[in-house]
């Protein structure tokens, strides 16, 4: 691929494109366990981050995969083309050393996402392999914390987040 320039994923009049990555069983969502995950379905998310997203002046892409490698390969395009990422990596984030290094070489804002808050839950949840590569995690908001991860983005974009 060739180099996509210094300015890449950087708006120039027109929108950055923010990538919504989704795991392994997020498609399901709605379906089963909204005690713990809402009731929002993965559409509804996407609607929501789309909708966000137009106000904030980003274009947001959401995609999901249950294969460790298609999540790889995506990260490895926001990486080339310097796209700012809100990930929920899903079961991932408590073992995928491969998502890890992968997300380690992109440059442009990364937010971990969860729906609920793993810290409250088994201990396996407590570990995050993604959140020491990641700008910040947010999670136990259900589908708010997508919104605020959203926000987030558009604030390291601008050079606000610490300010
Ligand atoms: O809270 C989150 O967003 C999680 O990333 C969700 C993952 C879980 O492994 C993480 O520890 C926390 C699980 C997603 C399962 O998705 C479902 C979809 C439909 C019904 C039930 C679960």
């Amino acid at each position: 691929m060739p180099d996509p320039g210094p300015e890449a994923g950087v708006p120039h009049g027109r929108a950055t494109t923010v990538l919504v990555l989704n795991g392994p069983n997020l498609g399901r969502l709605g379906s089963r366990e909204p005690e713990i995950y809402g009731s929002a379905t993965l559409a509804d998310i996407a609607a929501a981050c789309a909708e966000l997203g137009a106000e904030l002046g980003l274009k947001v892409d959401v995609r999901q995969t249950d294969d460790e490698a298609e999540l790889v390969g995506w990260v490895h395009e926001a990486a080339e083309l310097r796209l700012p990422i809100v990930l929920n990596p899903a079961a991932f984030t408590h073992y995928s050393y491969a998502l890890r290094d992968a997300l380690a070489m992109r440059t442009a804002p990364l937010v971990e996402v969860h729906l609920s808050n793993p810290a409250a839950r088994e201990s396996f949840r407590h570990t995050s392999v993604v959140a020491g590569v990641a700008d910040g995690t947010i999670a136990g908001f259900g589908q708010q914390s997508y919104l605020l991860a959203l926000r987030a983005v558009a604030s390291l974009l601008s050079g606000r987040t610490l300010g």
